[in-house]
């Protein structure tokens, strides 16, 4: 089972759209290991997008993010990675595919309401930056499950 971390980020909860996007995942079978309402502060924004730390775009995404409340959310699932990237859409919504969070509900780079991990070694990291190990119910048996996934219940 692979995690990954899920931010519905500051443009989405004011917009009200934080239920529409949980329900994209939960339907997506996805389960739900981790779940909070917080205001990001500087020092854990500057720590999760410190890849980007030398690109012209990195202020201006620290603002974005620090502006007002985030829901995050840590999945986990076969493929969650994947699964979940795939459900969000390109990085810019305005040629992010129907269907997905971003081509369906948002236009610019810079409001693209939603952050899901890139690669199976992130998930963790960013899970673990944004949820103490109290904060999360791992393994957790969903009525489900069996349904969802054909061979490994976790
Ligand atoms: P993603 O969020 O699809 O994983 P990313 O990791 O490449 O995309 O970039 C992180 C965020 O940074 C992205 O959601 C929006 C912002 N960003 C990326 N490239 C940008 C650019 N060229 N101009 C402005 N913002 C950008
Ligand atoms: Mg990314």
């Amino acid at each position: 089972m692979e995690r990954t971390l899920i931010i519905v980020k500051p443009d989405a909860v004011q917009r009200g759209l934080t239920g529409e996007i949980i329900k994209r995942f939960e339907a997506r079978g996805l389960k739900i290991i981790g779940l909070k309402l917080l205001q990001v502060d500087r020092a854990l924004a500057e720590k999760h997008y410190d890849v980007h730390r030398e690109r012209p775009f990195f202020a201006a995404l620290v603002e974005y993010i620090t502006s007002a409340p985030v829901v995050v959310m840590a999945l986990e699932g076969s493929d969650a990675i994947a699964a979940a990237r795939a459900t969000i859409g390109a990085t810019t919504p305005s040629e992010a595919a129907p269907g997905s969070i971003r081509g369906d509900l948002g236009l610019e780079i810079g409001r693209n309401l939603v952050h899901g991990s890139d690669s199976v070694e992130n998930g963790e990291l960013e899970v673990a930056n944004f949820f103490s190990a109290g904060e999360l119910l791992s393994g957790w048996a969903r009525a489900v499950d069996g349904w969802v996934f054909e061979y490994q219940t976790p």
